[in-house]
Protein backbone atom coordinates (compact mmCIF):
# COMPACT_ATOMS: atom_id res chain seq x y z
CA UNK A 1 0.00 0.00 0.00
CA UNK A 2 1.31 3.54 -1.13
CA UNK A 3 -0.14 6.42 0.87
CA UNK A 4 -0.58 9.73 -0.67
CA UNK A 5 1.76 12.38 -0.58
CA UNK A 6 -1.02 14.67 0.11
CA UNK A 7 -2.26 12.77 3.12
CA UNK A 8 -3.93 13.72 5.51
CA UNK A 9 -6.27 14.39 2.43
CA UNK A 10 -9.47 15.90 4.58
CA UNK A 11 -9.13 17.63 8.21
CA UNK A 12 -11.47 19.37 10.28
CA UNK A 13 -10.21 22.30 8.85
CA UNK A 14 -11.80 21.33 5.28
CA UNK A 15 -15.52 21.07 7.39
CA UNK A 16 -17.67 24.03 6.49
CA UNK A 17 -19.48 25.28 9.72
CA UNK A 18 -23.42 24.32 9.81
CA UNK A 19 -24.50 26.12 12.81
CA UNK A 20 -25.25 25.32 15.18
CA UNK A 21 -24.69 21.37 14.96
CA UNK A 22 -21.49 21.77 13.67
CA UNK A 23 -19.18 24.52 14.23
CA UNK A 24 -15.50 24.17 14.39
CA UNK A 25 -15.34 20.43 14.05
CA UNK A 26 -13.41 18.01 16.48
CA UNK A 27 -12.51 15.37 13.15
CA UNK A 28 -13.67 13.73 10.22
CA UNK A 29 -12.75 10.06 9.23
CA UNK A 30 -13.83 6.66 8.41
CA UNK A 31 -15.34 7.50 4.74
CA UNK A 32 -17.68 5.14 2.56
CA UNK A 33 -16.78 5.85 -0.95
CA UNK A 34 -17.84 5.41 -4.27
CA UNK A 35 -17.36 6.38 -7.94
CA UNK A 36 -19.72 7.19 -10.33
CA UNK A 37 -20.40 9.42 -13.77
CA UNK A 38 -16.25 9.66 -13.18
CA UNK A 39 -16.52 11.37 -10.00
CA UNK A 40 -15.25 10.37 -6.57
CA UNK A 41 -17.89 10.34 -3.53
CA UNK A 42 -16.95 10.24 -0.13
CA UNK A 43 -19.90 10.16 2.56
CA UNK A 44 -17.47 11.16 5.99
CA UNK A 45 -18.15 10.57 9.47
CA UNK A 46 -17.51 14.48 10.70
CA UNK A 47 -17.69 14.90 14.51
CA UNK A 48 -19.00 17.65 16.55
CA UNK A 49 -17.46 18.89 19.92
CA UNK A 50 -20.78 17.62 21.12
CA UNK A 51 -19.66 14.14 19.77
CA UNK A 52 -22.11 13.62 18.37
CA UNK A 53 -21.83 12.51 14.76
CA UNK A 54 -23.08 13.11 11.29
CA UNK A 55 -22.95 12.47 7.26
CA UNK A 56 -21.23 15.00 5.02
CA UNK A 57 -20.44 14.10 1.48
CA UNK A 58 -17.45 14.84 -0.51
CA UNK A 59 -16.88 15.14 -4.27
CA UNK A 60 -13.70 15.18 -6.30
CA UNK A 61 -13.15 14.58 -9.77
CA UNK A 62 -9.46 13.19 -9.46
CA UNK A 63 -9.73 11.01 -5.76
CA UNK A 64 -7.51 13.34 -4.03
CA UNK A 65 -8.78 16.81 -3.29
CA UNK A 66 -12.11 16.95 -2.14
CA UNK A 67 -15.05 19.46 -1.82
CA UNK A 68 -17.41 19.24 1.19
CA UNK A 69 -20.88 19.99 0.44
CA UNK A 70 -22.08 22.32 3.05
CA UNK A 71 -24.65 19.82 4.39
CA UNK A 72 -25.57 17.16 6.76
CA UNK A 73 -26.79 14.37 4.62
CA UNK A 74 -30.69 13.78 5.73
CA UNK A 75 -32.75 10.38 5.25
CA UNK A 76 -35.53 10.83 4.46
CA UNK A 77 -38.27 9.19 6.52
CA UNK A 78 -35.58 8.07 9.20
CA UNK A 79 -37.37 10.78 11.43
CA UNK A 80 -40.03 8.27 11.40
CA UNK A 81 -37.63 5.89 13.93
CA UNK A 82 -39.53 6.12 17.10
CA UNK A 83 -36.65 5.40 19.33
CA UNK A 84 -33.09 7.85 20.07
CA UNK A 85 -30.39 7.71 17.16
CA UNK A 86 -27.37 9.14 19.40
CA UNK A 87 -25.20 9.23 16.10
CA UNK A 88 -25.02 7.73 12.70
CA UNK A 89 -21.74 6.66 11.36
CA UNK A 90 -18.97 4.77 9.50
CA UNK A 91 -21.14 4.30 6.08
CA UNK A 92 -19.87 1.34 3.49
CA UNK A 93 -21.57 2.64 -0.08
CA UNK A 94 -22.44 0.09 -2.44
CA UNK A 95 -24.04 0.30 -6.03
CA UNK A 96 -25.96 -2.69 -6.45
CA UNK A 97 -29.10 -2.34 -9.15
CA UNK A 98 -28.77 1.05 -10.63
CA UNK A 99 -28.79 2.46 -7.24
CA UNK A 100 -25.96 3.03 -4.42
CA UNK A 101 -27.27 1.55 -0.80
CA UNK A 102 -25.58 3.23 2.25
CA UNK A 103 -25.06 1.10 4.90
CA UNK A 104 -24.35 2.67 8.42
CA UNK A 105 -24.22 2.35 12.16
CA UNK A 106 -26.89 3.73 14.43
CA UNK A 107 -25.88 4.13 17.99
CA UNK A 108 -29.16 3.75 19.51
CA UNK A 109 -30.57 2.28 23.14
CA UNK A 110 -30.93 -1.37 22.22
CA UNK A 111 -26.60 -1.07 20.85
CA UNK A 112 -25.35 -0.04 17.63
CA UNK A 113 -28.13 -1.28 14.59
CA UNK A 114 -27.32 -1.39 10.64
CA UNK A 115 -29.22 1.31 9.54
CA UNK A 116 -29.95 1.28 5.35
CA UNK A 117 -30.40 4.39 2.84
CA UNK A 118 -30.06 4.62 -0.44
CA UNK A 119 -29.70 7.18 -2.84
CA UNK A 120 -29.24 7.70 -6.81
CA UNK A 121 -28.10 11.00 -7.57
CA UNK A 122 -25.90 11.59 -4.46
CA UNK A 123 -28.57 14.64 -4.06
CA UNK A 124 -31.77 12.65 -2.46
CA UNK A 125 -31.24 10.29 0.03
CA UNK A 126 -33.94 8.05 1.74
CA UNK A 127 -34.01 5.56 4.55
CA UNK A 128 -35.07 2.11 3.92
CA UNK A 129 -35.21 0.96 7.37
CA UNK A 130 -33.25 -0.96 10.52
CA UNK A 131 -31.45 -4.00 9.10
CA UNK A 132 -30.71 -5.36 12.35
CA UNK A 133 -32.11 -7.06 15.81
CA UNK A 134 -29.18 -7.28 17.71
CA UNK A 135 -26.18 -4.91 18.46
CA UNK A 136 -24.09 -5.21 15.38
CA UNK A 137 -22.01 -2.98 13.10
CA UNK A 138 -19.60 -2.98 10.17
CA UNK A 139 -22.20 -4.06 7.53
CA UNK A 140 -21.16 -4.59 3.89
CA UNK A 141 -23.59 -5.66 0.94
CA UNK A 142 -22.30 -7.56 -1.89
CA UNK A 143 -22.62 -5.71 -5.15
CA UNK A 144 -24.70 -8.11 -6.95
CA UNK A 145 -27.01 -11.00 -5.75
CA UNK A 146 -25.20 -14.29 -5.09
CA UNK A 147 -26.98 -17.33 -5.88
CA UNK A 148 -30.54 -15.55 -5.63
CA UNK A 149 -30.12 -13.67 -2.51
CA UNK A 150 -28.85 -10.20 -1.28
CA UNK A 151 -25.56 -11.21 0.68
CA UNK A 152 -23.75 -9.14 3.43
CA UNK A 153 -20.89 -9.19 5.84
CA UNK A 154 -21.82 -8.46 9.34
CA UNK A 155 -19.88 -8.45 12.67
CA UNK A 156 -21.90 -8.85 15.68
CA UNK A 157 -20.73 -6.97 19.09
CA UNK A 158 -20.10 -8.37 22.30
CA UNK A 159 -18.90 -6.45 25.63
CA UNK A 160 -14.56 -7.33 26.06
CA UNK A 161 -15.93 -6.23 29.48
CA UNK A 162 -19.08 -5.83 31.64
CA UNK A 163 -20.45 -2.55 30.56
CA UNK A 164 -17.39 -1.58 28.81
CA UNK A 165 -17.63 -1.16 24.86
CA UNK A 166 -18.48 -3.67 22.37
CA UNK A 167 -16.21 -5.10 19.82
CA UNK A 168 -16.05 -8.65 18.04
CA UNK A 169 -14.27 -11.43 16.66
CA UNK A 170 -16.32 -12.79 14.32
CA UNK A 171 -17.52 -11.65 10.93
CA UNK A 172 -20.33 -13.33 9.43
CA UNK A 173 -21.89 -13.76 6.04
CA UNK A 174 -25.89 -13.00 6.11
CA UNK A 175 -28.47 -12.75 3.45
CA UNK A 176 -31.60 -11.38 2.57
CA UNK A 177 -34.30 -11.36 0.28
CA UNK A 178 -35.18 -7.19 0.25
CA UNK A 179 -32.19 -6.01 1.58
CA UNK A 180 -33.95 -5.19 4.94
CA UNK A 181 -34.75 -8.41 6.88
CA UNK A 182 -31.10 -10.27 7.00
CA UNK A 183 -30.55 -13.67 8.93
CA UNK A 184 -26.82 -14.79 9.39
CA UNK A 185 -26.10 -17.84 6.83
CA UNK A 186 -22.16 -18.86 8.32
CA UNK A 187 -19.95 -17.56 10.00
CA UNK A 188 -16.93 -16.23 7.42
CA UNK A 189 -13.91 -15.51 9.34
CA UNK A 190 -12.56 -15.08 13.78
CA UNK A 191 -10.32 -12.93 15.11
CA UNK A 192 -6.54 -14.42 15.64
CA UNK A 193 -5.58 -14.59 19.07
CA UNK A 194 -2.09 -13.67 19.93
CA UNK A 195 -1.84 -11.62 16.00
CA UNK A 196 -2.55 -8.68 14.46
CA UNK A 197 -6.14 -9.68 14.35
CA UNK A 198 -7.95 -10.50 17.44
CA UNK A 199 -11.03 -8.17 16.90
CA UNK A 200 -12.24 -7.98 13.39
CA UNK A 201 -14.74 -5.96 11.05
CA UNK A 202 -15.58 -5.62 7.60
CA UNK A 203 -14.04 -2.87 5.61
CA UNK A 204 -15.45 -1.85 2.46
CA UNK A 205 -17.88 -3.83 0.85
CA UNK A 206 -16.39 -6.59 -1.35
CA UNK A 207 -15.06 -6.48 -4.96
CA UNK A 208 -15.08 -9.01 -7.77
CA UNK A 209 -12.07 -10.07 -9.22
CA UNK A 210 -12.15 -13.38 -11.49
CA UNK A 211 -10.20 -14.99 -8.61
CA UNK A 212 -12.86 -14.52 -6.08
CA UNK A 213 -14.70 -11.87 -3.67
CA UNK A 214 -11.69 -9.82 -2.92
CA UNK A 215 -12.53 -8.00 1.15
CA UNK A 216 -10.70 -5.10 3.07
CA UNK A 217 -10.74 -5.91 6.97
CA UNK A 218 -10.11 -4.30 9.86
CA UNK A 219 -8.49 -6.29 13.05
CA UNK A 220 -6.98 -5.03 16.45
CA UNK A 221 -4.47 -6.37 18.35
CA UNK A 222 -4.83 -5.65 21.72
CA UNK A 223 -3.03 -4.25 24.34
CA UNK A 224 -3.72 -3.79 28.11
CA UNK A 225 -1.39 -1.20 28.97
CA UNK A 226 -2.73 1.46 25.59
CA UNK A 227 -5.30 1.65 23.18
CA UNK A 228 -5.67 -1.52 20.80
CA UNK A 229 -3.74 -0.94 17.39
CA UNK A 230 -6.62 -1.01 14.34
CA UNK A 231 -4.47 -2.32 11.39
CA UNK A 232 -5.80 -3.78 7.84
CA UNK A 233 -5.90 -7.29 6.36
CA UNK A 234 -7.23 -8.94 3.15
CA UNK A 235 -9.50 -12.34 2.70
CA UNK A 236 -10.45 -13.58 -0.32
CA UNK A 237 -13.91 -15.13 -0.57
CA UNK A 238 -15.11 -18.02 -2.96
CA UNK A 239 -17.15 -16.65 -5.74
CA UNK A 240 -20.26 -18.85 -6.38
CA UNK A 241 -19.84 -19.74 -2.97
CA UNK A 242 -18.40 -16.68 -0.27
CA UNK A 243 -18.99 -18.64 2.70
CA UNK A 244 -16.37 -20.63 1.66
CA UNK A 245 -12.90 -18.67 2.33
CA UNK A 246 -9.89 -19.51 -0.28
CA UNK A 247 -7.41 -16.99 1.38
CA UNK A 248 -6.12 -14.70 4.50
CA UNK A 249 -3.63 -12.53 4.60
CA UNK A 250 -0.53 -13.47 7.22
CA UNK A 251 0.19 -9.88 8.06
CA UNK A 252 -1.77 -6.72 7.97
CA UNK A 253 -1.47 -4.81 4.68
CA UNK A 254 -1.69 -1.42 6.12
CA UNK A 255 -0.59 -0.76 9.60
CA UNK A 256 -0.11 2.78 11.72
CA UNK A 257 2.98 4.14 11.01
CA UNK A 258 2.57 7.94 10.16
CA UNK A 259 1.92 10.51 12.51
CA UNK A 260 -1.66 11.33 11.23
CA UNK A 261 -2.40 7.69 11.92
CA UNK A 262 -0.23 7.70 15.60
CA UNK A 263 -1.59 10.39 17.50
CA UNK A 264 -5.32 11.96 17.22
CA UNK A 265 -8.41 11.08 19.32
CA UNK A 266 -7.84 7.69 19.25
CA UNK A 267 -4.50 7.12 18.72
CA UNK A 268 -3.18 3.82 16.22
CA UNK A 269 -5.94 3.23 14.07
CA UNK A 270 -6.03 2.63 10.30
CA UNK A 271 -9.77 2.23 9.45
CA UNK A 272 -10.40 1.49 5.97
CA UNK A 273 -14.09 1.78 4.94
CA UNK A 274 -13.93 3.07 1.50
CA UNK A 275 -12.29 1.01 -1.56
CA UNK A 276 -12.76 2.50 -5.17
CA UNK A 277 -11.10 0.34 -8.70
CA UNK A 278 -10.27 2.16 -10.97
CA UNK A 279 -11.03 -0.56 -13.89
CA UNK A 280 -13.07 -3.33 -14.53
CA UNK A 281 -13.58 -5.71 -17.41
CA UNK A 282 -16.01 -5.89 -19.59
CA UNK A 283 -17.31 -8.84 -17.67
CA UNK A 284 -17.74 -6.71 -14.28
CA UNK A 285 -14.21 -8.17 -12.75
CA UNK A 286 -12.04 -5.62 -11.50
CA UNK A 287 -8.94 -5.99 -13.65
CA UNK A 288 -5.68 -7.26 -11.95
CA UNK A 289 -3.41 -4.57 -12.75
CA UNK A 290 -6.44 -1.86 -11.45
CA UNK A 291 -4.99 0.96 -9.30
CA UNK A 292 -7.27 0.71 -5.90
CA UNK A 293 -7.71 3.27 -3.95
CA UNK A 294 -8.43 2.82 0.01
CA UNK A 295 -9.73 5.93 2.09
CA UNK A 296 -9.24 5.49 6.07
CA UNK A 297 -10.26 6.97 8.54
CA UNK A 298 -6.62 7.73 10.73
CA UNK A 299 -6.66 7.99 14.20
CA UNK A 300 -10.16 9.03 14.53
CA UNK A 301 -9.08 12.35 13.06
CA UNK A 302 -8.80 12.64 10.11
CA UNK A 303 -9.24 11.03 6.00
CA UNK A 304 -6.21 9.78 4.42
CA UNK A 305 -5.97 7.57 1.07
CA UNK A 306 -3.34 4.86 -0.09
CA UNK A 307 -3.32 3.25 -2.97
CA UNK A 308 -2.58 -0.28 -4.40
CA UNK A 309 -3.17 -3.14 -7.08
CA UNK A 310 -5.73 -5.96 -7.57
CA UNK A 311 -2.60 -8.29 -8.19
CA UNK A 312 -1.00 -6.88 -4.84
CA UNK A 313 -3.92 -7.38 -2.79
CA UNK A 314 -4.48 -10.85 -4.55
CA UNK A 315 -1.00 -12.15 -3.39
CA UNK A 316 -1.66 -10.53 0.19
CA UNK A 317 -4.44 -12.59 0.39
CA UNK A 318 -2.75 -16.00 -0.88
CA UNK A 319 -0.15 -15.68 2.08
CA UNK A 320 0.14 -18.86 4.39
CA UNK A 321 -2.37 -18.26 6.95
CA UNK A 322 -1.45 -18.18 10.40
CA UNK A 323 -2.75 -21.57 12.63
CA UNK A 324 -5.73 -20.50 14.56
CA UNK A 325 -5.23 -19.77 18.42
CA UNK A 326 -7.73 -20.36 20.67
CA UNK A 327 -11.18 -18.12 20.94
CA UNK A 328 -10.30 -14.30 21.75
CA UNK A 329 -10.98 -13.22 25.15
CA UNK A 330 -14.47 -11.49 24.47
CA UNK A 331 -16.47 -14.28 23.04
CA UNK A 332 -15.17 -16.76 25.41
CA UNK A 333 -16.57 -14.43 27.97
CA UNK A 334 -19.34 -13.17 25.90
CA UNK A 335 -22.82 -13.99 27.38
C1 LIG B 1 -14.53 1.10 16.21
C2 LIG B 1 -15.58 2.01 15.58
C3 LIG B 1 -14.90 2.89 14.56
C4 LIG B 1 -13.68 3.60 15.13
C5 LIG B 1 -12.76 2.58 15.77
C6 LIG B 1 -11.53 3.19 16.43
O1 LIG B 1 -15.09 0.34 17.24
O2 LIG B 1 -16.19 2.80 16.56
O3 LIG B 1 -15.85 3.84 14.14
O4 LIG B 1 -13.00 4.25 14.11
O5 LIG B 1 -13.49 1.86 16.76
O6 LIG B 1 -11.88 4.03 17.51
Amino acid sequence: MERCSRNPILTRKDIPSISPLLTDVTSVFNPGAVKHHGGYHLILRVQARSRETFLMLAESAEGVSFVIRPEIVKFHGIEEVKDKIYHIYDARITELEGAFYIMFAMDMDSGCQLGLGRTKDFKKFEFLGITSTEDIRNGVIFPEKVGGRYLRMDRPNRARMEGGPTSGSTIWLSESDDLIQWKPAAPLINGRFHYWDEFIGSGPPPVKTGEGWLHIYHGLATHFGSASIYQAGVVLLDLKDPSKVLGRCRGNILEPREPYELVGQVPNVVFPSGMIVEHYDKDGYARPDSVVKIYYGAADTVVALAETTIRDLLAAAKEEEIPAGRTPRADSKAK
